[in-house]
């Protein structure tokens, strides 16, 4: 029996990656005296590392082979990331962002047919509760039962282990549950805690192999705006 939808949030609540947090990472690179410039297909490569810190050590390790790190590279990389947090957030506030298309409706439809509402994202708790507070106003938090996000969980997607935290705090099971995704990563998350999956693909994951998700969309799709079916895959 359905009993929760669980969202992701970034490329699925809506498409923040390549406008959003790229440009952040890259304001705050500017701040921090950085000359680094994470473009629109170096970002795509860089998108394998879920995490907004992983991301920037793995820059580190694979793209800036020259710059000498600071001794303290632990901090240095935090408080790059909390100033990109604040770019992040602020083009949030100005309403920079909005939802993909069918995601309030999902959401309006799943609130009145009874149904739990949750998020299993590695995105920074901030950014998520600014992204609804932005599009859905303050009230729109409490929609959701549990939101499982950022260093929640040490080891982040494609490791299943933020639904599994977040199927713990519903007190449910896989069962129960349908996840929302967008990318191979989030798929391979939600199936390896054994969630039937739909995917809504979006700019960076139209190429992803999405093998073991319920269905692959183009989007959650409005009355006016019908969704292709991108590629129809029995569940697993
Ligand atoms: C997508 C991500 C995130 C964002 C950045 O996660 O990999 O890391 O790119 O967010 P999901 P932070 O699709 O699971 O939401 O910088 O806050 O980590
Ligand atoms: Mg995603």
């Amino acid at each position: 029996d359905l009993k929760a939808l669980i969202f992701d949030v970034d490329g699925t609540l809506a498409d923040t990656e390549r406008d959003g947090h790229r440009p952040a990472f890259n304001a705050a690179f500017r701040e921090m005296g950085l000359d680094w410039d994470w473009t629109v297909p170096l970002y795509g490569r860089l998108l394998q590392v879920a995490g907004g810190k992983e991301r920037i050590r793995h820059y580190l390790d694979a793209f800036a082979p020259e710059f000498t790190p600071p001794a303290d590279l632990d901090r240095f990389i935090g408080d790059l990331h909390a100033c990109k947090t604040r770019h992040f957030v602020a083009m949030l506030e100005r309403g920079g962002i909005p939802l993909r298309p069918g995601v309030l409706r999902l959401i309006e439809e799943a609130r009145s047919a009874g149904l739990l509402l949750a998020i299993a994202t590695t995105t920074s708790l901030t950014n998520v509760e600014s992204l609804l507070r932005a599009n859905l106003g303050e009230a729109s938090l409490d929609w959701f039962r549990v939101i499982g996000a950022g260093d929640v969980v040490p080891a982040k997607k494609p490791a299943p282990d933020i639904y599994h935290h977040v199927l713990e705090r519903l007190g449910l099971s896989a069962r129960d549950c349908v996840a929302i995704e967008d990318s191979a990563q989030g798929l391979r998350a939600s199936r390896g805690a054994g969630i039937v999956t739909v995917i809504t693909v979006s700019g960076y994951t139209v190429e992803d192999d999405f093998s073991g998700a319920a269905a692959v969309l183009e989007h959650l799709g409005e009355p006016e705006m019908p969704g292709r079916v991108v590629r129809g895959q029995g569940p697993k």
